[in-house]
């Protein structure tokens, strides 16, 4: 199996991390989308990353989809977004909410890196913060609630974990001036603990 996209990329290193905590072993091809998009394109149409290609050449494309179908390998004592019922919900809410997050994060990273300056629209990326700001808040409160255990209340690890966790370093990363450490005190304690493993360190951006 081959993963293809940087780990700067949140969509792509939610995927690695995913993979890593199944036990999934696979090949990373870093291809820099913006810049080698034939090489992305021979396997998603609409050339973006995270792309996956299965042993037998099949791809698949979109994060969720990918875990998705990813969930449905590892089979239900790995799987890292509950099968059914109110658990799933919960999840599915709070990985909804941190993917959100990082869509709204590179909404304002990509107005500063694709438009010329004079088109650069502060009001845009200002309202695309706040909305970041927002999904992170909403995650920091869960943070808190959750002490030492896991942001969706789950007993072990789950996808609102590895995603709400990506999508904190993420926006950290790509707006610093924003100051979710302060911000964000809980979250940002729970993502050190985190990135302290070996299923996110070995994928750092
Ligand atoms: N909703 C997609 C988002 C993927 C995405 O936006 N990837 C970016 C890299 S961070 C990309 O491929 N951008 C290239 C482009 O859109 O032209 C997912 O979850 O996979």
């Amino acid at each position: 199996m081959k993963l293809i996209g940087a780990y700067r990329s949140p969509y792509v290193r939610r995927v690695a991390v995913s993979m890593n905590l199944m036990g999934m072993v696979f090949e990373h091809d870093p291809i820099p989308v913006f810049d080698d998009q034939d090489a992305v394109r021979k396997f998603n149409p609409l050339v973006r990353v995270p792309t996956v290609v299965l042993d037998d050449g099949e791809s698949l494309v979109e994060s969720y989809a990918i875990l998705d179908t990813l969930d449905e390998m590892a089979g239900p004592d790995k799987r890292l977004m509950p099968a059914s019922g109110p658990e799933r919900r919960n999840v599915m809410k709070l990985t909804a909410v941190a993917t959100g997050t990082m869509d709204k994060a590179i909404w304002a990273v990509y107005e500063g890196r694709f438009h010329p300056k004079e088109k650069v629209h502060r009001p845009w990326i200002e309202h695309n913060e706040e909305q970041a700001c927002g999904g992170l808040g909403f995650l920091n409160d869960c943070a808190k609630a959750a002490g030492d255990g896991w942001l969706a209340g789950t007993d072990r690890i789950s996808q609102a974990d590895v995603s709400g966790a990506i999508a904190y370093a993420f926006t950290n990363m790509a707006r610093p001036k924003l100051g979710l450490a302060e911000k964000c005190p809980d979250l940002a304690a729970f993502v050190t603990r985190c990135e302290a493993t070996e299923a996110f360190s070995s994928v750092a951006p």
